[in-house]
């Protein structure tokens, strides 16, 4: 008998900690921004640097959108809802692939946009460049 209560508390602690696993990898990772290294520049999915994000290639070049993803899978082109820049450089970034039609100014060296519909280029940019 004291055998088998034993082994019903160890199913029923086994469980629990499960649960607890779960909750406290899974809560986190919908909202959790993920954090932008040194010297990149990064491309997140929502605003306030919320989503999945996209990291421009080291290269500081990126043609075409249409074929970036998102480290979720998402294509990036007309999706990017806030930008990090980590670099030293300025950002520039287009409406169209192949650097076409530039929106705005760029965006400066260290500097960060958390919402692009304060600009309106909400889900617009195909392509970037330092
Ligand atoms: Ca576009």
């Amino acid at each position: 008998m004291r055998r088998s209560i034993m082994g019903v508390i160890g199913v029923l602690g086994a469980a629990t900690v499960a649960l607890v696993a779960s909750l406290s990898v899974g809560a986190p990772e919908a909202d959790a921004a993920a954090a932008c290294p040194a010297n990149a520049v990064c491309f997140y999915e929502s605003a306030d640097f919320h989503g999945s994000m996209y990291q421009l290639p080291a290269s500081g070049h990126a043609s075409d959108f249409l074929k970036a993803r998102f480290y979720n899978g998402t294509g990036v082109n007309d999706r990017v809802s806030s930008i990090i820049n980590n670099t030293n450089y300025k950002v520039h970034i287009y409406k169209d692939v192949h650097y076409a039609n530039q929106l705005g100014y760029g965006l400066k060296a260290h500097g960060n946009i958390p919402n692009l519909d304060w600009v309106y280029y909400n889900d617009m940019i195909s392509s970037a460049s330092l």
